[in-house]
């Protein structure tokens, strides 16, 4: 953390977070528009407590379970999430046995090698979405977003799309995968959309969901009664309240 941010400032974490975003598109890892969309996550992490809530932690369990039992599990990498958390993408991967894709919204060859340089630095050996031979297209999609690698997110069945907005779930869904996220908005079309939604920042989030795919690998699984729209609301709710309390302490 540089010297402009203290780390006694009560949101030492949260500035530190924008730093390392704003160093990862100097890097050439994150597009201009991550830059705001990593402001909306802000914005929305604030509302939350800038800590991970009751309902967030269920939904990490269900997407535990989902990951762990998947038989063919991807993780969606985009500038954003390169920049904020490469080594936990690797560490998730090796741990549920899932591939890792490259897939940008705005798609750029440069930024791509980019962000496989720095998941290779730290760790990645396998990185789908840069093989340009291997590529084929989801359906009911426009964006860039639709070209996917043959072996990657085309045969996932469940995939893990963090932080994104937009119509990629739906259509992912429509393919048949389950799809998982991480996002501050609980609003959001992806959010609403997923089969489970993390509403998290996934630099925290994250953390807890590789521990959780852990000791769920070394107890015997059971199943978990999860209902997306049902913790959104609670989401919701947890977010109302604590904006009550701050109200009466204010
Ligand atoms: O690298 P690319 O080209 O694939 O582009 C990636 C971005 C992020 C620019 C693209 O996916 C985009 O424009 O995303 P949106 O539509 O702005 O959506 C981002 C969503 O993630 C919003 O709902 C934010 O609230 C949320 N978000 C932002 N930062 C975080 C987050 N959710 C979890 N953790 C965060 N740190």
């Amino acid at each position: 953390m540089t010297n402009l941010i203290p780390k006694s400032h009560p949101r030492a974490k949260s500035l530190y977070i924008r730093e390392q975003l704003v160093h990862a598109f100097d890097d050439g890892l994150v597009a201009k528009e991550g830059l705001m969309a990593h402001g909306r996550g802000e914005a929305f992490d604030y509302l939350i407590g800038e800590k991970t809530s009751k309902s967030a932690k269920n939904a990490i369990k269900a997407a535990a379970f989902a990951l762990v039992c998947a038989k063919h599990p991807v993780i969606s990498v985009n500038g954003n999430i390169a920049g904020l958390c490469p080594k936990e993408i690797v560490e998730l991967s090796k741990v549920v046995n899932a591939k890792i894709e490259i897939n940008l919204f705005y798609s750029s060859d440069k930024r791509k090698q980019n962000i496989l340089r720095t998941l290779k630095k730290n760790g990645a050996r396998e990185i789908l979405g840069v093989d340009k031979k291997n590529t084929t297209r989801i359906s009911s999609l426009d964006s860039a977003r639709r070209i996917v690698d043959k072996n990657g997110i085309y045969t996932a069945d469940v995939v893990l799309v963090p932080l994104e907005d937009g119509d990629r779930t739906l259509a992912l869904k429509k393919e048949g995968k389950k799809v998982i996220t991480f996002d501050l908005n609980p609003l959001s079309r992806t959010a609403q959309t997923a089969d489970i939604t993390i509403v998290d920042n996934v630099v925290r989030g994250i953390k807890e969901l590789i521990d959780v795919c852990v000791k769920m690998q070394k107890k015997n699984l059971q199943n978990i009664a999860f209902d997306n729209k049902k913790n959104l609301a609670k989401s919701i709710s947890e977010i109302k309240n604590y904006l009550e309390r701050r109200a009466k302490l204010a």
